[in-house]
């Protein structure tokens, strides 16, 4: 049986995924940083599917904790992953970059590009070592197109689009895929986080149209994950049908 790593699986695409490929059939290793929301996520998973989940809690920024974690992976686990799904990340803030927060950017750059390194540098090896693997890495229309008052986080997902196109060259000798998926306006915890906590200032970013959600994000990074071992999505846009980019939404 095939397992999938999903950074970021206690909220919005990374939970909805974690349902979604357990629902399939696969195992899962789902990490995060809040412990109890992966234990209840592990329990509710595993009173719908018989499928083996493995949780691992750490913060993808911190270098030494992402490899204890990842290196504690039993060894019957270890030698089943086949895809791993690099979701943990975050904007913080939505200020012109005259009036940013330095907090704020570091926060943003650390997890976003730092951490979705950090674990694909310890996960890569394995995949090598199972002889086939898949990567997918969740980046954003704000990687595609850069917005006022975007500045940090468009500029760590432009990074994220680009280590995609990066790991495909370079893991092209080892028969590893990597696709970049690119959501548009989906609603997860993700304005919250990134208004710190003004739930009203979040509610109103989704107001007035139907925004995507995580299980639609997950439906496509299943889909990707089931294409032929010949095939590879590479890049993949997705926004709800009131968006046609990060310019134009029609409410
Ligand atoms: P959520 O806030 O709902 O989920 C974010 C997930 O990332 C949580 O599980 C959180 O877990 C995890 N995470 C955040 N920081 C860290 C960290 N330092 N270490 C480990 N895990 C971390 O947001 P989404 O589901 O919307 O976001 C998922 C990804 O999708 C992000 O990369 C985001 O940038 C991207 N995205 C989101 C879009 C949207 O409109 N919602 C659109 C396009 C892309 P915990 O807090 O438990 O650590
Ligand atoms: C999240 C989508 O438009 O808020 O990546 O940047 S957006």
């Amino acid at each position: 049986m095939s397992t999938v790593l999903i950074t970021g699986a206690t909220s919005g695409f990374g939970k909805a995924m974690a349902y979604k490929f357990a629902s399939e059939g696969y195992d899962l290793i789902i990490t995060g940083r809040r412990a109890d929301r992966l234990e209840t996520i592990k329990k509710d998973i595993r009173s719908q599917h018989d499928v083996h989940v493995l949780s691992l809690h750490f913060d993808v920024r911190d270098q030494e904790a992402v490899k204890t974690a990842i290196r504690s992976i039993p060894n019957e686990s270890r030698k089943e992953i086949k895809i791993l799904i690099n979701n943990a990340g975050l904007a913080v803030g939505r200020d012109t970059i005259d009036n940013g927060n330095t907090d704020d950017w570091d926060r943003m750059i650390d997890t976003n590009v730092k951490g979705l390194l950090y674990v694909s540098k310890e996960v890569i090896p394995i995949l090598k070592e199972n002889g086939e693997g898949h990567i997918i890495n969740i980046a954003s229309t704000a990687g595609k197109e850069t917005y006022l008052s975007g500045n940090v986080y468009c500029a760590s997902k432009h990074a994220v689009d680009s280590l995609s196109k990066a790991m495909r060259i370079d893991l092209l000798p080892y028969g590893i895929k990597v696709t970049n998926i690119a959501p548009g306006l989906a609603e997860t915890e993700f304005s919250v986080v990134r208004f710190k906590g003004d739930q009203e200032k979040a509610d109103a970013v989704y107001q007035g149209f139907a925004p995507l959600t995580g299980e639609d994000v997950a439906e496509v990074a299943f889909y990707a994950a089931s294409t032929p071992k010949h095939v590879c999505l590479n890049d993949i846009v997705i926004t709800c049908t009131s968006q046609a980019n990060s310019f134009y939404l029609h409410k």
